[in-house]
Order: C-alpha cells, then sequence, then structure tokens
C-alpha cells in the first residue's frame, strides 16, 4: 500500500468509526503537507477526529484551523501542531478545515529567503442523522471514453444500498446509466458531447439517505466532431424493450468535398463518402497517406434506434466536408427527427442543425436524405458550418436521387 493509500484507508477508518487511530510513524513519511480527498462526516456537537499527513520536520508547527462553515455555525478544531486534531461543529453541513506550515528554510537561517508556506485542506460533513454521500464534484474525458467513478459514504449505520443514476444529460444522449448502478464503483461512458450529471444515492438500514452528484464532462478533442441523434428519444430498443420501443434505423454520413464527391449507400459504397460500410474502425484512408490523423472515423453505427452515432476527424484536411442524414430502415417506425450537433476543436458546439423530419418509404434508396450542411475547416483549428437549403427549406432528396442529380455548389 502506498504512503497515501495507507493514509487514506486511515483517514476512512478514522471517520467511519469516530475512534482515533495512530499513525504508524516508522511505515511513512510523507514529503509534504496532504489532506486526503477521504470522505469525513460527523454529528453536530460531538468530537470527530482529524488526521493529515505532516513530514516530522513539521509536527509540532502545523496550524489547523476551520476556514470555511455555514452561515452561522460555529466550529472548532483543536490540535497540539502535529498530524491529529478534533474537530467539533455545532450545525449540519460542509466545513473547510486547513492545515499549514511554513516549510523549514534550506541552509543557513542567515542566508535563505522567505520559508514556504506549505497547506491543504480537509472537508468535513456534519449531519444530524443518517448516512453522507460524497463523490467526485467533477471529471473531464473525451466522449465515448469510460471513467471510473467512486461513491462514498459514511454513518453511524449500515448501508443498505446504493444507487448511481442519470440525473442529467445533454440533448441527444441515450442517456444510459452507469454500470453497475448499484455499485460504489462503476464505469460511466459518456455517449456524446457535453455536461453529464450522474447522482450517487446511499441509504442506511434504518432507511435515512443521502445524495451527491458528479458531472461528467465529455469535452471533444478532434479538429471535427458531427454527433447525430434522431427523436423521440428515450425510446430506442436498447434502452426500453417492448412496446415503447422502435427500431429506427437513421445514419450518418460525411463527404469529404473536393473532387466529384459521391454519396454512398448499403449497394453503392463510395470511398468519398463516411459512414456505416466503410468507416467504423480501420476504414477510410482520406487525405495524406502516411497519416491516419485526417481519416474519418465513425464511432457507432446505431441501429436500433435514436442514436446517439458520431464521426470524428483528428487533424481536418479537405476544403471541406458536407454532412448527411439517412433514414435506412424504419422497421415500422415512422417520420424521425433528425439533429445534428457539430464541434471543431473545442468543448461548445459551433452548431447545431435540425430538428428536420426525414421519412423511410420502401428501400434505404428511396428514403428521404438531408444534405445538411457544408463544414469549411479555417486555419487555427476552428471551422465555419455553412447549412443547405432550398428553397428556404432543408435539402431533402432520397439517396437515389442525390447519387444522380447536381449535388448544392461547394460552398
Ligand atoms: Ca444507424
Ligand atoms: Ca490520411
Amino acid at each position: 500500500m502506498t504512503g497515501r493509500a495507507a493514509l487514506a484507508a486511515l483517514l476512512a477508518a478514522t471517520a467511519a468509526c469516530g475512534a482515533r487511530t495512530a499513525l504508524n510513524d516508522q511505515a511513512w513519511e510523507p514529503a509534504a503537507l496532504y489532506c486526503s480527498d477521504a470522505l469525513l462526516a460527523g454529528r453536530p456537537g460531538r468530537d470527530l477526529a482529524l488526521v493529515a499527513g505532516v513530514p516530522r520536520a513539521l509536527r509540532g508547527r502545523a496550524r489547523w484551523a476551520v476556514v470555511a462553515s455555514p452561515p452561522g455555525s460555529t466550529a472548532t478544531v483543536q490540535s497540539d501542531g502535529g498530524e491529529r486534531a478534533t474537530f467539533r461543529a455545532d450545525r449540519e453541513g460542509a466545513y473547510t478545515v486547513r492545515v499549514s506550515a511554513e516549510a523549514p528554510a534550506d541552509g543557513d537561517a542567515g542566508d535563505a529567503g522567505p520559508a514556504a508556506e506549505l497547506s491543504c485542506e480537509l472537508t468535513v460533513q456534519i449531519r444530524a442523522a443518517g448516512p453522507v454521500a460524497a463523490c467526485p464534484a467533477e471529471l473531464t474525458v473525451a466522449p465515448l471514453q469510460p471513467v471510473t467513478l467512486l461513491g462514498r459514504s459514511a454513518g453511524d449505520r449500515p448501508v443498505r444500498s446504493v444507487a448511481w443514476s442519470v440525473d442529467g444529460a445533454p440533448a441527444g444522449s441515450a442517456r444510459r446509466p452507469p454500470e453497475p448502478t448499484d455499485a460504489a464503483t462503476t464505469r460511466f461512458t459518456p455517449d456524446i458531447a457535453g455536461d453529464h450529471r450522474l447522482r450517487f444515492r446511499v441509504v442506511d438500514d434504518d432507511g435515512a439517505s443521502d445524495e451527491c452528484v458528479t458531472v461528467v464532462h465529455a469535452v471533444p478533442r478532434e479538429g471535427l466532431r458531427v454527433e447525430l441523434s434522431w427523436d423521440p428519444p428515450g425510446r430506442s430498443c436498447p434502452d426500453r424493450p417492448g412496446a415503447a420501443c422502435d427500431d429506427s434505423d437513421v445514419d450518418l454520413h460525411l463527404l469529404r468535398g473536393g473532387g466529384s464527391p459521391v454519396w454512398g449507400s448499403g449497394g453503392n459504397r463510395s470511398e468519398s463518402d463516411c459512414y456505416f460500410a466503410n468507416c467504423t474502425a480501420g476504414g477510410l484512408r482520406w487525405g495524406d497517406p502516411a497519416s491516419t490523423d485526417d481519416d474519418p472515423r465513425l464511432d457507432i453505427d446505431d441501429v436500433t434506434g435514436h442514436g446517439p452515432e458520431n464521426i470524428n476527424i483528428l487533424r481536418p484536411s479537405a476544403p471541406y466536408y458536407r454532412v448527411g442524414v439517412h433514414y435506412y430502415a424504419s422497421d415500422g417506425a415512422g417520420p424521425q427527427a433528425a439533429t445534428l450537433t457539430i464541434y471543431c476543436n473545442g468543448p461548445t458546439p459551433v452548431a447545431r442543425l435540425g430538428p428536420v423530419t426525414v421519412t423511410a418509404r420502401t428501400t434505404p434508396e428511396a428514403n428521404d436524405l438531408w444534405i445538411a450542411a457544408d463544414i469549411v475547416p479555417l486555419a487555427g483549428g476552428g471551422c465555419r458550418v455553412a447549412p443547405i437549403a432550398r428553397g428556404g427549406q432543408p435539402w431533402i432528396a432520397t439517396i437515389s436521387e442525390a447519387m444522380r442529380s447536381p449535388a448544392p455548389p461547394a460552398p
């Protein structure tokens, strides 16, 4: 066990049982002041033992102070300047305790500059009854990158259950919860860019509960990212099997501009169109043959309803790209309202397009293709999105018409 893990375990044990436990001086010597992020939970008007990592050279010189507390509360922290302190507060809420010390100056006292101030902070939750839940306030990952979440709980009663759920998600997300939902440690994969709010709930064997929220920021890292979802949301069959779901299969297409680009379909593959038939992992080679950075990648082809699907290019190099949305198969579902979100090298969408209704008829070739927009990469990493319209309306064609007839002019 590492020193940090050992201290975290000690702190967690101390917080959970309310008893002091001695640090083993021989086992671990921190290099600097260290405050664990372990959950520290106490009751109003009762002593709570706190522990921080204090280097031996600083023991006796550490200052413990309550630096943030709920309005109207009274809180004290008592210490002999070492690594342990006793905290007591009179009201429920979150308190911050700062541990600080001046680092000893190097070399002769006369030659050294001002001593460095070291500090770290502990957060204490005081509740009158029931358990206390804690979870990371926020995390940042890339879309589709799994992240492990650890929810924690403390209290004087055994925990009966814990549960993770989706509290909020960007529009177009399928809102799939972390897996598993009933364990403190879980994994979550944000399906699209944006902020996903996850709730962690703890219930003790008295039925008392507490909750906390983790915000997972899913930030795109590609030079171009196009996301597609289609309505009605939350009715995809993997999430809601049975009568309420539909299996509509809408497809995202990205055409490489320049030359004579051609839309592809199931029976007519086109190397200038990135779509389900040719563009999943290891698919198309565009631009520089020596680099995969300018190749497109379709991460997900959702065939059971509502997306999201997305196509990415790390470093776009074509003069422009054209986005299409094709209603491949309805499987008995009716028209679908498609929405596109486009990112260029940043966490904020450059454009949201739609919802635009697409209709399925008899065959994929006879079904609607929404020719939605052109995306022009700009020097410096951004892009310009030019929506495509015909007669003031979204440009809708069947895919066989689109393959035959003159395309909208290049931007
Ligand atoms: Ca699809
Ligand atoms: Ca390439």
